[in-house]
């Protein structure tokens, strides 16, 4: 829009106060200036992206974020929307200089932003990774669905998913898979677009046919697409209005495209060399300041005005930015906390403000550590779904989801008739996305639910690898603002045959993961304590099912009772003796106890049940007393879990040790095909008691 008189301005104007748009405009460009000007030449401020030219549209979604569970899930340029959203802008300066307190308390790189804002529209954390942003925003809608519908609660009516991103970040695979599932199912998300024709230096005809995510999706079904120009102020407050409503009022998702100049680099170090002069100057013309003055400027703002506030920006962000610089240096004795939920001083527990169900105060019904065994014995698949069926029966607020967990029961048949039970809002089929189904986890967990999420293989977990990532370390990277619990239950491991896709076990993977629970049943029974423990606990659990022992009767138990809970770091003793101690988890238990039995050795043996946390004190007593130590997995080798431990015995009980610390594991390949094959790489009875005879004669 041009410059045009107050009577045309009539309708755009109404409703929306013009003058903090370019307050805030005019704070985010003076903001970008001291940074690029001062800050980083001082080296006062080590990374840098500039949000200039995309601040005018940012500023104006902000403006109609207007709900209490309106949330917004966003990346590194997005700045101009946060200070829209309440930001103070000390905070916004502080974080960037690696300061005290605000996102992450000097964690993160300050460009990667969150805002619990709790009464307010709330911005989820960001992730460095460019696609990320797209997954948890699909299940922050997914959650206002279920709150609203399923469990009535009104406050949730009307709020919506905003999910913003850059034109290459559409080539992602987060950014399909959100569009699958919000068109799919129908969820109330606005997808906003900032196309400023870049990625860093590649353009966007490469991260979309024909350069125009908009024109590609006018043909896609079930959502609306709008198209604009992210500079001109009617234009962009009009599109993004309609966009807004369109999802407010529950007519589907959308997706709104607003072109934008990025009138700086990429990033500080960027230099454009890759635009021509022309093409800067071009840019430059489409400033959304400018355009934004000419819009305002003189008919509601006067030309003084504007002088006047533009020199007031500015001296308030210089003041906030000594005010940032002043701030203590975040306590390095710190760095440590949050890998997990943590407990004050005075024993209270230390709880996130977004995310999980420990914010909202949810009880659940009395637990023991006692079993209260029924009389048949049921095989891990019957104990998985008596445990999910009673947590279901039981929380409302927990969700049980994954491909094919619906109606057909999941191709384990873990969930059997539990949707018949619950309804297909508390559990459904997905699209075949594991980015997705973590991703929307991870999303629903920040509004509030327990999700409990199925992969149906751990190989499968391969494309969900960023969103695990990112789950386990959003406590510790936003130093406890937000936190993701939930819970992934993936059956591996080899099973009568093998291969490489479905025998897959790598649960080190996860150990090495950082803020991850890591659970690993060998028998029913633990693996209902277990299963109960991870669906309360304040943190994320992977939860391995291993496939071989799902109907095996070595794992067949009783039902321990619908109380019973098994805390995690707890190993359990399964077998007795005095001359060697086998430290094992999971299928290798009864491989374990056969080799025992076997070599006639009197050994105890530690079914660790849970790798993080890890039972490292019951090692360490019972080789007080056996002086020797095997361990066995199913995993590779090459830092398999079984270095880890080796690596703390040495250090913590080297003194206790008789004989050299032994591993039998898997070598480092994949699980073979042929079943000969399978069993000549696999740990075996007869590998086993080997390193038994070995250890003991040493
Ligand atoms: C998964 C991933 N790959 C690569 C990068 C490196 N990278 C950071 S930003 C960026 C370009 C993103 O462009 P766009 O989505 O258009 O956003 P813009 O920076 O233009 O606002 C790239 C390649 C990254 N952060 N994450």
């Amino acid at each position: 829009m041009k410059a045009s008189s107050k009577d045309e301005n009539a309708t755009v104007l109404e409703g929306l106060d013009w003058q903090n748009v370019a307050r805030l405009v005019l704070t985010s460009r003076a903001m970008d200036d001291l940074e690029e000007n001062k800050l980083v030449p001082e080296k006062k401020v080590l990374y840098q992206f500039s949000a200039r030219g995309h601040e005018l549209g940012q500023i104006l979604l902000g403006s109609l974020l207007t709900h209490q569970h309106d949330a917004a899930s966003a990346y590194y340029r997005s700045r101009p929307l946060l200070l829209s959203l309440g930001l103070s802008n000390e905070d916004a300066l502080a974080a960037p200089m690696g300061k005290s307190g605000g996102y992450s308390n000097g964690r993160d790189i300050g460009v990667v932003c969150n805002l619990p804002n709790k009464n307010g529209a709330k911005v989820l954390p960001m992730a460095g990774d460019v696609g990320s942003q797209y997954t948890p925003s699909i299940g922050w809608a997914q959650a206002i669905e279920y709150r609203r519908k399923v469990l009535k609660e009104s406050a949730y009516n009307n709020a919506i998913s905003v999910v913003l991103g850059g034109d290459g970040s559409v080539a992602t695979n987060g950014f399909w898979s959100a569009l699958t599932i919000a068109t799919t199912q129908n969820l109330p998300v606005l997808f906003y677009i900032e196309d400023n024709s870049y990625g860093i230096s590649v353009k966007s005809d490469y991260q979309t046919p024909g350069g125009n995510i908009a024109n590609n999706l006018y043909s896609f079904k079930n959502i609306r697409i709008f198209n604009g120009d992210g500079t001109e102020p009617e234009e962009a407050y009009e599109l993004l209005r309609q966009s807004v409503d369109y999802v407010r009022d529950r007519k589907g998702p959308a997706l709104i495209r607003l072109t934008v100049p990025r009138l700086n680099g990429h990033s500080y170090q960027d230099n454009q060399s890759y635009k021509s002069e022309e093409l800067l100057k071009e840019e430059r013309a489409n400033d959304p300041l400018k355009k934004l003055k000419n819009f305002l400027v003189p008919n509601e703002i006067s030309d003084e005005d504007w002088t006047a506030m533009e020199e007031e920006t500015k001296t308030a962000v210089k003041e906030a930015s000594k005010a940032a610089l002043n701030r203590p240096e975040p306590d390095p004795s710190e760095t440590g906390k949050y890998e997990f939920a943590e407990i004050n001083e005075d024993g209270s527990p230390d709880i996130q403000q977004i995310g999980g169900l420990a914010t909202e105060g949810h009880t659940f019904p009395e637990s023991s550590e006692s079993p209260d065994p029924e009389k048949k014995r049921i095989n891990i698949v019957e104990g998985i779904r008596r445990t999910l069926q009673y947590e279901l029966k039981t929380n409302p607020k927990l969700l049980v989801f994954g491909e094919d967990v619906g109606l057909k029961g999941g191709v384990h048949a873990a969930t059997l008739d539990l949707q018949k039970e619950f309804g297909i809002e508390r559990v459904f089929d997905t699209s075949l996305s594991e980015e997705g189904i973590i991703g929307r986890a991870v999303g629903m967990a920040y509004a509030g639910l327990m999700p409990v999420a199925e992969i149906q293989f751990r190989k499968y977990a391969d494309p969900a690898t960023e969103q695990l990532h990112n789950c386990g370390t959003v406590r510790w990277r936003t130093a406890n603002r937000y936190a993701a619990p939930i819970v992934v239950r993936m059956p591996g491991g080899f099973a009568k045959v093998g291969d490489p896709w479905h025998s897959l076990c790598n649960e080190v993977e996860f150990l090495h993961s950082v803020g991850w629970q890591v659970a690993f049943p060998s028998n029913v029974e633990d693996a209902v304590g277990l299963l109960r423990t991870a669906m309360r606990s304040n943190n994320p659990t992977m939860f391995f099912e291993h496939r071989n022992l799902l109907d095996a009767k070595y794992a067949r138990r009783p039902y321990p009772g619908d109380q019973f809970v098994v805390p995690f770091g707890k190993g359990k003793k399964i077998r007795e003796g005095d001359e060697i101690t086998i430290v094992t988890w999971g299928a290798m238990t009864e491989r374990s106890e056969m080799a025992v039995e076997e070599t006639g050795v009197s050994a105890d043996i530690l079914d660790l049940r849970t790798l993080m946390p890890w039972d490292k004190q019951a090692i360490i007593e019972s080789l007080k007393k056996t002086n020797r130590c095997l361990i066995v997995h199913e995993d590779t080798q090459t830092s398999g879990f079984g270095a880890e431990i080796s690596a703390v015995l040495m250090s913590d009980a080297f003194h206790l040790l008789d004989a050299p610390v032994e591993r039998v594991t898997m070598p480092n390949i994949p699980v073979p095909y042929n079943i000969g094959l399978m069993e000549a790489v696999m740990p075996d009875v007869e590998k086993i008691s080997d390193a038994i005879e070995r250890i003991i004669h040493y």
